[in-house]
């Protein structure tokens, strides 16, 4: 199943994520559905919180729709090391239509439990450090916007604004009940 994702500023995405006590077969299910909604919105990574979810679980996939593609699931991700540095211009799904140059370590050592709840240690440089260091920071409440400058935080801020302002008018439109439906459809007569 598809979920929505959650655009900030919503007040979801600055709560921190709760660790998973055991990797059972609905905990299969959100990870799929993860995946699901990761490869539909078109992006290389996604964080439970995302989708409204305060579980510690990330999926990656940093090359999607290509025949070495390498989906990875994470429950309770843990960087364990950063070395050396790297500037990214990142975005995020929950940030549509902005990118931002982002400081960050060039390699990351993690470690986490897979789908079956085995533990696992990966080592990862290039955009895959990146995008597990971006995912972990959505399990903790933080931003790629909490790591650029409060000016260009502002600006990107105002036009959240407006796309959730016309993404709730779409809703309306779709299922007419609610305030915003009632006004439309006032507006009609
Ligand atoms: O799809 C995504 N692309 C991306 C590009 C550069 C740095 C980080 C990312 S992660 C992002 C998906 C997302 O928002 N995950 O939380
Ligand atoms: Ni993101």
């Amino acid at each position: 199943m598809v979920h929505e994702i959650l655009v900030w500023p919503n007040p979801v995405l600055k709560q921190k994520a709760h660790p998973v006590a055991k990797v059972d077969d609905s905990i299969r299910t959100l990870i799929k559905d993860l995946f699901e909604s990761m490869y539909a919105a078109d992006g290389v990574g996604l964080a439970a919180p995302q989708v409204g979810v305060l579980k510690n679980i990330i999926v990656l996939d940093t090359t999607p729709r290509q025949p070495d593609s390498r989906p990875v699931a994470m429950v309770n991700p843990e960087i364990l090391t950063l070395e050396g540095k790297c500037t990214y211009k990142e975005g995020c799904l929950s940030v549509p239509g902005e990118a931002e140059d982002v400081d960050r370590a060039a390699i990351v050592t993690a470690r986490y439990l897979d789908e079956q709840g085995n533990e696992q240690t990966i080592t990862a440089d290039g955009l895959l450090a990146i995008a597990i260091q971006h995912e972990c920071d959505h399990l903790k409440g933080v931003m790629f916007v909490d790591h650029i400058s409060a000016l260009k935080r502002e600006v990107i801020r105002k036009r959240m604004k407006k796309i959730q302002a016309s993404m709730e008018e779409d809703e309306a439109e779709e299922a007419p009940s609610g305030k915003s439906a009632r006004k439309s459809q006032a507006e009609l007569r």
